[in-house]
């Protein structure tokens, strides 16, 4: 059993987790930066640690300060959030090699989803359909012109160290391939130290629909649904709902029961989300996310289940207490990521909170570690809250939601509240008829 988890991550998410600690009895520790010495996270932790300077190189991705948190306070487990040390797989191995508990899948699993070219060969076998492309990695232009001509222009080059749109290049004939190869690997050396490309068909309107599993340490594997998080701006997301506007039951209970099965012979553990590019009534895998996700919150409130409660049960050898049929999907929910920014150039915006009024009511839930007179800080990621509300249907959803964007209050910064109010009231936007390309379109004036 575990007694005493330690929470390597800050704001909302930190909180979310030791939310679900202090229900299930569990003690937690919250480490922190000198620039979080009055976060949320640290005031309600059971036991803190300061773990280093502002900077994240030096405090939350440093896991030496974090493991001797771990050491100096008799912690049993460590829950990575998201971002951070959340998808390093040697950071988890190191973790398990100091006879402690990673709450998240084994390293082995972290690592082969880390290589894209891996991740989709592996799901490819398992029969999960992927984008036509490469089936590895390209070694010369000679290659790709070969693998390019084969699929039809427009391609994609990618990286196989990426994720998160970084190393991309579109090619739309022959004559730009080689400037496309040689500016990929450069982008994919600089970022991630590793030069490996692979190429895939170029789909020009696609939707993101992610699907997200939990798995046992005893084989069982569930599915809980979709996510369409098609919302993004520079490969951030935006606005997440669940379920996605565009898919049937049958579609859902089929791209589910694939990905359980893949799982399952994976013999993957902990929570996992399989990303799909969804064009034309298809969906082609393009990515695995082995960790919990920002956006799990809007899966929460259609399933009913509390997955960072279920994420820990699992993590200390529980067997999953039900099964596939006994997940139901009811209602509708939608995310709002609330960021401090300025809502039409995005500039960042940090600064003292002066007023904090979060709105309530029935459907209506917060995930921050805001309060008035918080002042946030500009050395980390911009997302001060998550506005979540749930609803019967799309609609009822949708009006609860601005209902809930007009009652929040937060002064003394920017924040995107105000955009966030003018998209949920686009044509487009509440017949959701949008693809991943509509909100920079609408940023650009050209929706
Ligand atoms: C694509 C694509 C079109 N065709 N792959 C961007 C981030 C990375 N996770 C995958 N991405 C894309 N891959 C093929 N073969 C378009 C995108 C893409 C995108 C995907 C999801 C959400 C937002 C996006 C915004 C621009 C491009």
């Amino acid at each position: 059993m575990i007694q005493k988890i330690l929470i390597a991550n800050r704001g909302e998410i930190a909180l979310r987790i030791l939310r679900a600690c202090r229900e299930m009895g569990i003690r937690s520790v919250a480490v922190h930066s000198t620039a979080d010495a009055d976060a949320m996270h640290v005031r309600l932790a059971d036991e803190t640690v300061c773990i280093g300077p502002p900077p994240a190189q030096e405090s939350y991705l440093n896991p030496v300060a974090i493991l001797t948190a771990a050491t100096i306070s008799n912690a049993d487990a460590i829950h990575p959030g998201y971002g951070f040390l959340s998808e390093n797989a040697d950071f988890a191995a190191m973790v398990e090699e100091h006879g402690l508990t990673f709450i998240g899948p084994s390293p082995e699993h972290i690592r082969l989803m880390g290589d894209k070219i891996a991740a989709k060969r592996t799901v490819r076998e398992a029969g999960i359909p992927v984008v036509p492309g490469s089936d590895g990695s390209i070694d010369s232009e000679a290659d790709a012109r070969r693998i390019a001509r084969a699929i039809g222009y427009p391609v994609l080059v990618k990286a196989a160290a990426g994720g998160g749109g970084r190393g991309m290049k579109v090619v739309t004939d022959d004559g730009q391939l080689a400037e496309a190869i040689a500016t990929a690997r450069a982008e994919a050396l600089a970022a991630f130290g590793s030069g490996g490309l692979y190429v895939e068909k170029y789909l020009a309107h696609p939707r993101h629909i992610e699907v997200q599993v939990l798995a046992d340490l005893h084989g069982n594997v569930v599915h809980l649904g979709e996510r369409d998080c098609s919302l993004q701006r520079r490969h951030q997301k935006v606005i997440e709902e669940a379920p996605s506007p565009v898919l049937t039951p049958e579609q859902r209970s089929k791209i589910g029961a694939l990905v359980v099965r893949t799982a399952s012979a994976l013999g993957y553990r902990s929570v996992g989300t399989f990303e799909f590019l969804y064009e034309d009534g298809e969906f082609y895998f393009i990515e695995m996310n082995t960790r919990l996700q920002v956006e799990h919150p809007v899966t929460e409130m259609v399933c009913g289940l509390d997955i960072v409660r279920e994420m820990l049960r699992v993590a200390e050898g529980s067997e999953l207490g039900f099964e596939q049929e006994d997940v139901r999907f009811v209602g509708h929910a939608i995310e709002c990521r609330i960021n401090a920014e300025d809502p039409e150039t995005f500039a960042p915006s940090p600064g003292t909170i002066a007023e904090y009024h979060a709105p309530g009511g029935l459907g209506v839930r917060i995930d921050s570690a805001l309060y008035a007179g918080y002042r946030v800080p500009p050395f980390y990621d911009s997302m001060i809250a998550k506005l979540i509300v749930s609803g019967a249907d799309r609609r009822a959803c949708l009006a609860r939601l601005r209902r809930a964007l007009a009652e929040y209050v937060i002064s003394g910064i920017k924040t995107t509240i105000p955009l966030h109010q003018r998209l949920i009231d686009m044509p487009e936007f509440i017949d959701g008829r949008y693809d991943v390309h509509w909100l920079e379109r609408v940023m650009r004036g050209e929706h």
